[in-house]
């Protein structure tokens, strides 16, 4: 183990535009500290202006208005703690190997965002009946290597998840004004999706009647599970229930005797119910005692298991996780072609001596 000395911070996976994970091991608050934050960008970080202090709200709808960021500061607002996980967390562990960010474990973190409602939004300017998307833009914008022209990161949510109570426009994180790489001054909120649905440095907000087919959503974010062919595509949504193990670190060198084994778990269906700890492989598991009333589905849980470590020897330990609508992590993820939504046991491989 590190010394408590030593300062983790973020792995880097890319520069520019800049992608980074969360050093998971090392954050035992619930809240990530902003410095460890993970970030994951499409497109270089956009220009802050006068603009982007106004959100306009058009479309299928009956009073089209603009809401300044002093308008929604006085609007009902809404704190809830959010797990955001970026869908090709753990990317890297697939086989056959896939393109795209090769995240380990890291593509991860938690906030508390404070915000309005898009519901509460949408009382002022009402809804058609034609409504049958609500489509999000942000600011930033870039090319893409598969398809000619410039294009600004949106994504759209069926109505329902878009009118969920919790779907927010948020304007802080963890009682602060959001940071800029975090979407700073708006971002929405999409609890239990995952994190490409909560789209930052948000700007407008559009009500369509027709599905939205932009390249990050009809192409990226899209399950592929033919290696050469687009058959059986499914749009990726809620997020699979998952674990990490936190300590101990992958490759760990422990003395005989007894260790903690601990770690988070998450879902976006339901809420964990259950975390199981194999010592020998995935041969045989017992339960880790898991964090009770967290309060809110939303958010990770921490557990923890007592290993009693009397061989020497080398040991693959495994967390697996289920959730309270009877999903579990399986041995193996399932595999797609672009990588998304990895939620195999999470393994840590120590030596006893
Ligand atoms: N405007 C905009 N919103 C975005 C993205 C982006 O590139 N641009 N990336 C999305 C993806 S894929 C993820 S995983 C999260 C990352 O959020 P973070 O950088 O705050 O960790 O933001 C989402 N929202
Ligand atoms: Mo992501």
């Amino acid at each position: 183990m590190r010394s408590p000395e030593s300062k983790p911070y973020l792995v880097t996976r890319r520069l520019i535009p800049e992608n980074q994970e969360s050093p998971i091991p090392f954050i035992s608050a619930a809240v990530t500290p902003e410095q460890y934050f993970y970030r994951r960008n499409h497109f270089p970080y956009p220009a802050i202006s006068e603009q982007s202090f106004k959100l306009s709200v058009g479309g299928e709808i009956l009073r089209p208005l603009v809401f300044s960021y002093q308008d929604l500061l006085r609007l009902p607002s809404k704190e809830i703690m959010v797990v955001l996980e970026c869908s090709g967390n753990n990317r890297r562990h697939f086989a056959p190997k896939v393109f795209g960010e090769q995240w380990e474990g890291g593509a991860m973190s938690q906030g508390v965002w404070k915000g309005v409602a898009v519901r509460e939004l949408l009382k002022w300017t009402g809804l058609q009946a034609t409504a049958k998307e609500i489509l999000f833009e942000g600011s930033d914008y870039g090319s893409r290597t598969d398809l000619e022209g410039e294009f600004v990161f949106a994504r759209s949510l069926p109505l329902e998840k878009a009118l969920h109570p919790d779907t927010l426009i948020a304007y802080a994180l963890n009682g602060n004004p959001i940071p800029y790489k975090q979407g700073y001054p708006l971002r929405l909120i999409v609890p239990q999706w995952y994190a490409m649905a909560s789209v930052k440095w948000l700007r407008s907000i559009t009500v369509i009647r027709t599905p939205f087919n932009g390249p990050f959503q009809a192409n990226d974010y899209m399950y592929y599970p033919e290696k050469d062919s687009d058959a059986g595509k499914m749009p990726v949504t809620t997020i699979h229930v998952d674990s990490i193990i936190q300590q101990p670190i992958d490759w760990s060198v422990l003395e005989v005797g007894a260790h903690q084994i601990y770690g988070l778990a998450w879902t976006g269906t339901g809420f964990i119910t259950k975390v199981e700890i194999s010592t020998d492989g995935g041969n045989h598991w017992e339960p880790a005692a898991i964090q009770k009333d967290p309060g809110n589905p939303y958010r990770w849980i921490t557990w923890t298991y007592t290993w009693a470590a009397t061989q020497k020897g080398e040991y693959t330990i495994m967390s697996r996780a289920a959730d309270s609508l009877g999903f579990a992590q399986p041995a193996e993820a399932r595999w797609n072609r672009k990588g998304y939504g990895y939620n195999a046991y999470s393994t840590v491989r120590v030596k006893v001596e």
